[in-house]
């Protein structure tokens, strides 16, 4: 397990953030899940990353911010660890760190808008979905599919026309899913990655979970 590091202020913690030789942590069960994206954006960046695994999550869960996962630890040169969780939270942080966010104070503000309402449609299908009781899953994964993901497509879609049907969210350059699945689809860090037994280890416990 790992230990944070405890005491600093949260100035020498935000100094220590932008080391440049940093190596990241990320936790999570060994799928796919919620982290797709985030996963992606690690193997994009060329960052120093390890995706682990709880041993036994039971144990793990109270030592975590708020008992869930993602959560990422980022040890420093010096052998700080810093501790961060909750899953927009990391994907603007890697976001911002690699230069995949907006140009000012207003697109940054826009990029976690649609963020957010990503992470809430995601939320809602662990909520209502995944942690269903298991008389009431099929009822629940129907409204899932009929009425929860079909309102997110409708917005998102709508957003995205709106700035221009160029594949990004905001101006042209923060991501957007089919901009970001084509560079990612052509990135030979991801193809590899994707082509790996990790990613096929993932894959499976996708399709385990799922019940495919
Ligand atoms: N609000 C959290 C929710 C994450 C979440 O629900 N994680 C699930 C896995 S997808 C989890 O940790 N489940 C284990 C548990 O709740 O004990 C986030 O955005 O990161």
């Amino acid at each position: 397990m790992v230990t944070v590091t405890k005491n600093h202020s949260t100035k020498t913690l935000s100094e220590l953030a932008q080391g440049k030789n940093n190596k990241y942590e990320m936790l999570y069960y060994p799928i796919h899940g919620v982290v797709t994206g985030l996963r992606a954006m690690f193997v994009m960046s060329g960052a120093d990353y390890t995706f682990t695994h709880p041993e036994d999550w039971t144990v793990q869960k109270p030592t975590t911010p708020f008992g869930t996962m993602p959560v990422l630890y980022e040890t420093t040169e010096t052998g700080e660890t810093l501790e961060l969780a909750e899953l927009s939270v990391l994907e603007y942080y890697i976001g911002q760190k690699y230069d995949w966010v907006g140009d000012n104070l207003w697109e940054n503000n826009l990029v976690k808008m649609y963020v957010s309402s990503s992470q809430a449609v995601i939320d809602k299908l662990v909520t209502t979905v995944i942690r269903a009781p298991k008389e009431n899953f099929d009822q629940m994964l129907e409204i899932y599919k009929t009425k929860i993901l079909p309102e997110w497509v409708e917005y998102h879609e709508r957003a995205l026309k709106n700035n221009g049907s160029n594949g990004h969210y905001v101006g042209d350059k923060t991501p957007a899913i089919m901009a970001v699945y084509d560079t990612l689809e052509k990135d030979p860090k991801y193809a590899a990655w994707k082509a790996s037994e990790q990613w096929k280890v993932y894959d499976q416990g996708n399709k385990a979970l799922a019940g495919i």
